[in-house]
């Protein structure tokens, strides 16, 4: 089943408004992590009911912005279906990826699947995980092998009574 995914142009302009203001605001002077080789296109939270702390949390920057003081989150209990995509600037050999939550430990994910796609519609599991994939808040997620992709898709498909969180994003390139 493939889920409909909600991309940055609907709402980019004022969100990206709003990630270089908070980025501004939090900025420590290092340069974003993913700068110039992925970037997160697109998340669950237009299906997910608003709360007041959204605004300042629904930021898709923050999950590559090389601080471990900002977060992206959902601001809502997980749900199986909620997701983040990334969009890769040319196509990548990887093999996995980390999603660091370590300051709010319970915030990972319990279940998930991990898609990858060449052109962005054609579409192959690269790998599933439980809550073993996790230690400490910081889940490492191995793909069956290194693939060459430009998109990668990781949906939650197991719900938790916490938001899903992740501070820092990183990517392991097999290359
Ligand atoms: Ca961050």
């Amino acid at each position: 089943m493939r889920i409909r995914k909600r991309t940055i142009a609907a709402w980019g302009a004022s969100a990206l408004l709003a990630a270089l203001a908070l980025g501004l605001l939090f900025s420590c002077g290092a340069p974003p992590a993913g700068e110039g080789e992925f970037t997160l296109i697109a998340d669950s939270l237009g299906e997910v009911p608003m709360h007041p702390d959204a605004l300042k949390l629904d930021n898709l920057a923050f999950a590559f912005d090389g601080s471990m003081e900002t977060r992206w989150t959902t601001v809502a209990h997980m749900e199986p279906g909620f997701f983040v995509e990334l969009r890769f600037d040319r196509p990548r050999e990887v093999a996995g990826l980390v999603l660091n939550a370590k300051p709010v430990p319970n915030d990972f994910p319990r279940g998930f699947v991990v898609e990858v796609s060449r052109d962005g519609s054609d579409w192959e599991e690269a790998a599933a995980g439980g809550p073993d994939a996790t230690k400490k808040g910081v889940t490492t997620i191995n793909f069956d092998h290194p693939r060459e992709v430009r998109h990668v898709l990781v949906t939650l498909n197991k719900a938790a009574p916490y938001w899903w969180s992740i501070y820092e994003l990183e990517v392991k390139y097999a290359e």
